[in-house]
């Protein structure tokens, strides 16, 4: 990607150098030997220095959390760690584990997190749930009441293991200090292999301060699963024997590689490729082959070609309900189209849809295995220009009521941001613009919650500043998702994450006052929102701010926060009937009540 002269006004930064990322070159990369004494033996070291010290060994940078007094040991072992590991300070644990997600999904290399128990632990989940339905490679840590105390509902105790069973890969309890090294050495091991996904580790505090004579392990090694020689024969001869194929990508545990090989595969086979729910960055969308995103809003032609497939070829994606329109788009459990299914987790396999060829792989394994194969001719690829050519037609900006119309706004901001700006956003609707109107331009240039997880927004786009100081980040939130973890702007202030926040101010929880309209018409209740001025709120952070009320004003209220020497946020006011690019909400209720009479 180049740096255009726009980006290095903004961030005077050098161009972008990405660091290969999420596969085995983070193994790969030198351990520093055990601490030892003189002599050779290990030293002794509380379990706290035995923590930091693994973190060191996995090569940990940059961790997130919210103090409390359940990790004051572990604290005080990061203070003799200060130059190696940045501790990024958090106002909420939300805040915290959405951030520690980002990095996740950023880097590929598990983000570490660190909260108090009780409290903490419980306001951290919402990050947690996130990288586990977004396959994100995550770590959380959590203070522990002491193991002298356990079970007697001590002051905040709670059982992490039964609280976040059903959302973490492993969630464990290290009760004893010679057992951190190994332990912290498994939860990487997990983070990052298979399906890639949460940890959770409690740490007592009597854990924390005994000490024990035990040696570091080395760094974690990504494992993961390779596809066979038969199975890429028999995709290639699947392919070959098709007439209309389409491909679906998606989930987690790509890397830029991943993605390139991929490319170069379905350019060479002229096979259209759509993304599934915010996973639009995984191949380029200004690349002829890109036809458009499965998800809420569907371009309806691009639904015809899928329904009409004869190979259904999906590759990372777990299917899960937005990408198959609430479980429609697909026949369960036996897809019509001939399916090929390839996922890091073989027991996503043959879950919901059984297929012709399921295909346990990593994506960046199977997307170098695809890049091998001789290319099949390619009857197809009038049809797959014909879809491209419907998908530059959904991208034209649409008409819709109000001064200020999103679908322009984002058209704008696809022309105005250089290729290698990371855009993120929270879940409401208005996400629904930035995914139809924008394009990605490739791995990590977009970073959304496919958890539909509110107040995303905020935080990953601190996060990205902070891993990429050298790219621009645009983070879009609604009024609803921005007060979710606004309170992060603080955290942008403080490290000077010069992250841009629209926010998109239509008065109301509207992805909710849809489903309202279309469900009880008329019948609005718990929707309404009562806002700040979004603004103003900025300004009191230190930050720049200012309201945008047309569209027409859209473009300098962008230059003046581009050029600002802090983060800026832009208050878009827009007209709550404006409510999808596809539809208004007068017309929805409309719709509804007659469909009622
Ligand atoms: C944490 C969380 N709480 C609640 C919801 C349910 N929910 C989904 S979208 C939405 C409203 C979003 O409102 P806003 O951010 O203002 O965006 P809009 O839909 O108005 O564009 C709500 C309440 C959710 N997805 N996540
Ligand atoms: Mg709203």
């Amino acid at each position: 990607m180049k740096m255009t002269e726009s980006t290095i006004a903004r961030t005077g930064a050098q161009p972008l150098n990405p660091p290969q990322q999420g596969s085995g070159d983070i193994a790969s990369a030198a351990c520093p030997p055990p601490r030892s004494h003189p002599q050779g033996a290990p030293a002794p070291r509380s379990g706290a220095q035995l923590l930091i010290d693994a973190l060191k060994v996995h090569g940990v940078d940059m961790v997130f959390g919210v103090p409390g007094e359940s990790y004051l040991d572990v604290l005080d072992a990061f203070y003799d760690a200060r130059d190696d590991i940045k501790f990024v300070i958090c106002r909420q644990e939300g805040g915290v584990t959405n951030m520690a997600e980002a990095y996740g999904k950023l880097t590929g290399r598990p983000g570490v997190c660190f909260v108090t128990r009780g409290p903490g632990a419980t306001n951290a989940s919402i990050g947690i749930h996130t990288a586990f339905q977004d396959s994100t490679p995550l770590i959380l840590f959590i203070g522990q009441v002491s193991t002298k105390v356990a079970e007697r509902e001590a002051f905040q105790e709670i059982d992490y293991r039964r609280m976040y069973g059903q959302m973490a890969k492993w969630v464990a309890q290290i009760d004893r200090a010679e057992r951190v090294p190994d332990m912290v050495s498994h939860a990487f091991h997990l983070a990052v292999s298979g399906r890639p996904g949460p940890v959770v580790l409690a740490l007592p505090e009597d854990m924390q301060s005994a000490t024990a004579t035990v040696a570091d392990t080395a760094r974690y090694q990504r494992v993961a699963a390779h596809p066979g020689s038969d199975d890429m024969n028999r995709l290639r001869e699947m392919l070959a024997q098709a007439q209309r194929p389409f491909v679906m990508l998606g989930g987690g545990g790509w890397n830029p590689q991943a993605c390139a090989d991929f490319q170069a595969f379905a350019a060479a086979n002229a096979l259209p490729v759509g993304a599934s729910y915010r996973c639009q960055d995984l191949f380029d969308n200004r690349h002829p082959n890109y036809v458009g995103d499965i998800a809420v809003g569907l371009n309806p032609a691009l639904e015809r070609r899928i329904r009409n497939a004869d190979l259904l070829l999906a590759v990372g994606p777990r299917l899960g309900e937005w990408t198959t329109i609430n479980y429609t788009l697909l026949d369960i459990p036996r897809p019509r189209q001939k399916f090929i299914h390839v996922h890091a987790g073989a027991e996503e396999l043959g879950r919901v849809y059984q297929g012709d060829l399921l295909i346990n792989s990593g994506m960046p394994e199977f997307a170098a295995a695809a890049r091998k194969l001789a290319p099949v001719k390619a009857p197809w690829a009038e049809a797959a220009k014909a879809a491209r050519a419907e998908y530059e037609a959904w991208q034209q900006p649409v008409a819709a009521p109000g001064a200020l119309n999103m679908s322009e706004v984002i058209a704008f901001l696809r022309q105005r941001l250089p290729p290698e700006t990371i855009v993120t956003n929270g879940a409401g609707n208005f996400s629904l613009w930035v995914h139809r109107f924008y394009q990605y331009t490739g791995f990590r240039t977009q970073l959304g919650p496919t958890s539909g997880a509110m107040g995303y927004g905020v935080p990953s786009g601190v996060a990205a500043k902070l891993v990429h100081p050298e790219r621009p980040v645009v983070s879009f939130s609604g009024d609803g998702c921005f007060l979710m973890n606004g309170q992060e702007l603080a955290t942008a202030a403080k490290y000077g994450a010069n992250v841009i926040f629209i926010v998109i101010n239509n008065g109301i929880y509207g992805t909710i006052r849809m489903n309202q309209e279309t469900a009880y018409p008329g019948r609005v209740i718990a929707t309404d929102l009562c806002n700040p001025d979004f603004a103003a709120l900025a300004r009191a952070y230190g930050l720049q701010g200012e309201v945008v009320a047309k569209t027409a004003d859209f473009e300098a209220a962008f230059e003046r926060a581009w050029n600002a020497k802090t983060a800026a946020l832009i208050e878009l006011k827009v007209d709550p009937d404006a409510i999808v690019p596809h539809a208004t909400l007068s017309a929805i209720r409309a719709k509804a009540l007659k469909a009622r009479s």
